[in-house]
């Protein structure tokens, strides 16, 4: 198939509406119609296999002695109306929300100029005409998008289908703790398209392509800040491809949909042992991120690894327990995370003096610098 008539394929995917994709789920619960498939007829370039670099130091950010980080809490304000006559109301909306990781409190207090006098709050208190607080909150972490499961799922995951039973392969000769780079129709990964591929000899990929200094013959666990990121690892282990066809992939289609299917045919390092897998990526606009084995070649081979999947920043993830074989064909499932906490209030402000004025709001947190946030309010005669 043509590179246009795989156009015209992708363009009838696109004609199925979007509420229908979301809630069917496109390709990802569809049940695999395995005679149909066919090469989507997809020219997939690479780069030549890069060979693995010594990691470099992590560059070690240090921040003077006693200085305290910035704030993960932002805080907004706003006033309307920003001009009041004399005697006029303003309401004013403060926000604060957690922008990190871990949980945290938050003390926040509101200030108002002396010719701008608080008359109300809702979700504070009144201490003073000129001081208003609601009560100390904490705030919840952010939590990523991310992988939340690794996990068979029968009947809607294609399982190993050798490569070689299509045409058009594109043949990536990887050796020992190798890494070749892959341009492929976009798939969807946590919420993000990525266009590049990174494949390991080492049993997994990296979306969005690999620099080429972070090929693992150890395998991390995942998640793992660390790097490698943004690892998809069907089989993370120390393979080599030395003598053997090291990985293949194609586009697969079956008319509608389109897969990008990755097959690693490797030997155990070190040994004449093969093992053979493959990761099934949907390029349709959802994610729909699969693994199938070739069970005849999977064996515990005494050496450490990993199975999962983790998000870009290797902040959340999944795997099987470290050292246990996929029992089955599995699917990585993500979320879309949720943002941090949020404490919310308002004042209301009333002109008393002509002149400009303004409602100042701090926030202060343990162990991080406090936040200020300045709202001018000009009161007019
Ligand atoms: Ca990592
Ligand atoms: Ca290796």
């Amino acid at each position: 198939m043509s590179r246009t008539s795989w156009k015209a394929a992708a363009a009838a995917a696109g004609l199925v509406p979007p509420m229908l994709v979301a809630v069917c789920a496109g390709p990802a619960q569809a049940a695999p119609d395995h005679g149909r498939l066919r090469p989507a007829g997809i020219h997939l370039t690479t780069s030549a296999p890069v060979a693995a670099k010594s990691r470099s130091a992590a560059a070690a950010g240090s921040t003077a002695a006693g200085a305290l980080p910035a704030s993960p809490v932002t805080v907004t304000q706003a006033c309307d109306p920003a001009t009041v006559a004399v005697k006029q109301l303003t309401t004013c909306t403060v926000t604060a929300e957690n922008t990190g990781a871990a949980e945290i409190t938050a003390e926040l207090g509101t200030v108002s100029s002396v010719n701008l006098p608080m008359t109300a709050a809702s979700g504070a208190s009144l201490f003073t005409p000129f001081l208003a607080y609601p009560p100390k909150a904490t705030l919840a972490g952010t939590r990523p998008a991310g992988p939340s499961s690794v996990a068979p799922d029968p009947g809607h995951v294609f399982g190993y289908i050798p490569l070689t039973a299509f045409g058009g392969n594109t043949i990536l000769p990887l050796g020992d703790e190798q890494t070749a780079n892959l341009d492929v129709p976009g798939f969807v990964y946590n919420g993000k398209t990525y266009g590049k591929v990174g494949i390991s000899s080492n049993g997994y990929l990296l979306p969005g392509g690999s620099g080429g200094d972070a090929d693992q013959a150890r395998p991390g666990t995942l998640p793992d800040p660390a790097a490698p990121n943004n690892v998809i690892a069907p089989f993370w282990t120390d393979l080599d491809g030395t003598g053997m066809t090291g990985a293949m992939a194609n586009v697969l289609t079956d008319g509608v949909w389109n897969w990008l299917v990755i097959e690693w045919q490797e030997n155990v390092a070190g040994t004449g042992t093969p093992r053979v897998f493959q990761a099934w990526i949907g390029v349709n606009g959802v994610q729909d991120v699969q693994f199938a084995y070739k069970f005849d070649t999977i064996a515990d081979s005494g050496r450490p690894l990993v199975v999962g999947a983790e998000n870009a920043e290797g902040t959340r993830g999944v795997r099987l327990p470290e050292g246990t074989l996929p029992p089955s064909d599995l699917r990585v499932t993500s979320d879309a995370g949720q943002p941090g906490g949020k404490l919310s209030y308002t004042v209301t402000a009333k002109g008393l003096v002509r002149g400009p004025g303004q409602l100042v709001t701090v926030a202060k947190s343990p162990d991080v610098k406090p936040v200020t946030v300045t709202t001018p309010v000009t009161v007019t005669r």
